[in-house]
C-alpha cells in the first residue's frame, strides 16, 4: 500500500502545488541569523519581524504537540512574457493574493491529512514563523545570495506555504546545492541592497526596493528614492537575473509557470492610471490583489515617482 507520505504528496499535487516536502519540527537553525538580522536593523520599520521572537524559536507555541512540518511551494510565473510598457508590478503579485489561495488550499490539505487523526496549524506569512527555513529542510530548495529559495530544477518564481502537523511524518532530506562563483543578483541588485554580513549573504531591507514600495511606511530619503527603477510594487531583479530561473529550451524542468489559474494576472491599466485612482477604482482593481499592501495612497506615490523619472 501506498504510504501516507506518497498519498500526501499526491494530494497537495492534486491541489495544485509544484512543489511538495516534508521535515520535522526541530527549533530553526537559523534563528539566531534571524535575531542578529534585526539587531543589526535590517528590517526597517518591518515592526512586526522584531516582535514575537519566542515563536519563531519553537513551532510548539503555535501547535502544541507539532511534530512535522509539511512545506508546499507554488509557481507564479506567467505563461506569458507581459508587454515591455506593463506598469513594473513583481510577478508574485499580478494576480490573486497567495496567502489567501494557499491558505484556501492547504485547509484542505489539512483536513485531509487529520480527517482521523491529529492537527494541523497553516502558515502562509501569516504567523511569525523562518518559512524559508523549513522549506528548506523539506527539501523546497537552499539559499540562494539573493537569499532566495532557489530550487535546482525549477528556480525561485515560487511563494511558499506551510502546514504545520501533530503526526509524525518521514521527513524528507534537506535540498542541496548553492550559486557557486556566481554574483549576478548581487551585480543586478539596482540598490546594493544584498549584502555580505556576519558570513552569509542577506538582505538589508531598508535598501530593498521590495520593501520601499510594498513595507515602508513613511517618507523614502531622497538618495534611496532615485534608485527605486521604474518599480511600482515589489521588485524582481535579482530573481529575473538568476540564472535558476532562466528559461532555457533544452532543459525544460527550469523555471516552470503557474499551476494555479489563481495567479494568472489580472489587467492592470497602464502607470498613468495609476498615478490617478479614484478611491473607487482603487478598491475594485486591488480586491483580492497583494497590491493593497502598498495602501491608495503608497501605490498612487510610486506611480507617480515613476512618471516623474520618465520625463
Ligand atoms: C520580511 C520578508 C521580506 C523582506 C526582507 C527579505 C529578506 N530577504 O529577509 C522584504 C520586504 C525585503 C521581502 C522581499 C521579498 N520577498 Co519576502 N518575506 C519576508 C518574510 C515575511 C520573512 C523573511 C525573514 O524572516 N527575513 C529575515 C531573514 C534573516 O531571513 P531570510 O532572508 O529568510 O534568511 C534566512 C536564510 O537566509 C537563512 N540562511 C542563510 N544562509 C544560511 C545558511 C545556513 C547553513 C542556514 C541553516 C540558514 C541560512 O537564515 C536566515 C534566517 O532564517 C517571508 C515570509 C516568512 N514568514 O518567512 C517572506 C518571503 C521570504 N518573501 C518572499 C518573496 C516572494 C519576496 C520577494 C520576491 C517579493 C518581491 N518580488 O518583491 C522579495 C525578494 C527580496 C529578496 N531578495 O529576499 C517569499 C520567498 C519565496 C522563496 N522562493 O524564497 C517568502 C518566503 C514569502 C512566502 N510565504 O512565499 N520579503
Ligand atoms: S528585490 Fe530588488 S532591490 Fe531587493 S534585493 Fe532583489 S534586486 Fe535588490
Amino acid at each position: 500500500m501506498e504510504s501516507l507520505e506518497s498519498q500526501l504528496k499526491a494530494k497537495a499535487r492534486e491541489l495544485g502545488f509544484g512543489l511538495v516536502g516534508i521535515t520535522d519540527a526541530a527549533p530553526p537553525l537559523s534563528y539566531e541569523a534571524y535575531r542578529q538580522w534585526v539587531a543589526d536593523g535590517h528590517h526597517g520599520t518591518m515592526s512586526y519581524m522584531a516582535r514575537s521572537h519566542e515563536l519563531r524559536a519553537d513551532l510548539n507555541i503555535l501547535l502544541p504537540g507539532v511534530q512535522s512540518v509539511v512545506a508546499v511551494g507554488a509557481f507564479y510565473r506567467q505563461p506569458e512574457e507581459l508587454p515591455a510598457d506593463h506598469p513594473k508590478i513583481a510577478r508574485y503579485a499580478l494576480g490573486r493574493d497567495y496567502h489567501k489561495v494557499l491558505r484556501g488550499r492547504l485547509r484542505m490539505l489539512d483536513r485531509w491529512l487529520h480527517a482521523e487523526e491529529g492537527q494541523g496549524r497553516i502558515c502562509v506569512d501569516s504567523a511569525p514563523v523562518l518559512e524559508r527555513e523549513y522549506a528548506h529542510r523539506a527539501g523546497l530548495g537552499w539559499y540562494g545570495k539573493n537569499t532566495m529559495l532557489i530550487n535546482t530544477h525549477a528556480g525561485s518564481w515560487f511563494v511558499i506555504g506551510l502546514l504545520l502537523s501533530t503526526r509524525k511524518l518521514a521527513p524528507d532530506a534537506p535540498a542541496q546545492g548553492g550559486c557557486g562563483t556566481c554574483h549576478a543578483c548581487i551585480d543586478a541588485c539596482p540598490t546594493g541592497a544584498i549584502v555580505h554580513q556576519n558570513g552569509r549573504w542577506q538582505v538589508d531591507a531598508r535598501e530593498c526596493i521590495s520593501y520601499l514600495t510594498i513595507e515602508h511606511r513613511g517618507e523614502i530619503d531622497p538618495d534611496r528614492e532615485a534608485k527605486l527603477d521604474d518599480w511600482v510594487f515589489g521588485c524582481d531583479v535579482c530573481q529575473e537575473v538568476c540564472p535558476f530561473n532562466t528559461v532555457r529550451p533544452h532543459q525544460p524542468g527550469r523555471a516552470p509557470v503557474l499551476t494555479m489559474e489563481d495567479f494568472r494576472a489580472r489587467t492592470w491599466p497602464p502607470v498613468e492610471e495609476l498615478a490617478n485612482l479614484s478611491p473607487e477604482a482603487w478598491d475594485t482593481l486591488t480586491a483580492g490583489s497583494p497590491v493593497r499592501r502598498a495602501g491608495y495612497d503608497g501605490l498612487r506615490r510610486h506611480a507617480r515617482r515613476v512618471l516623474r523619472t520618465r520625463i
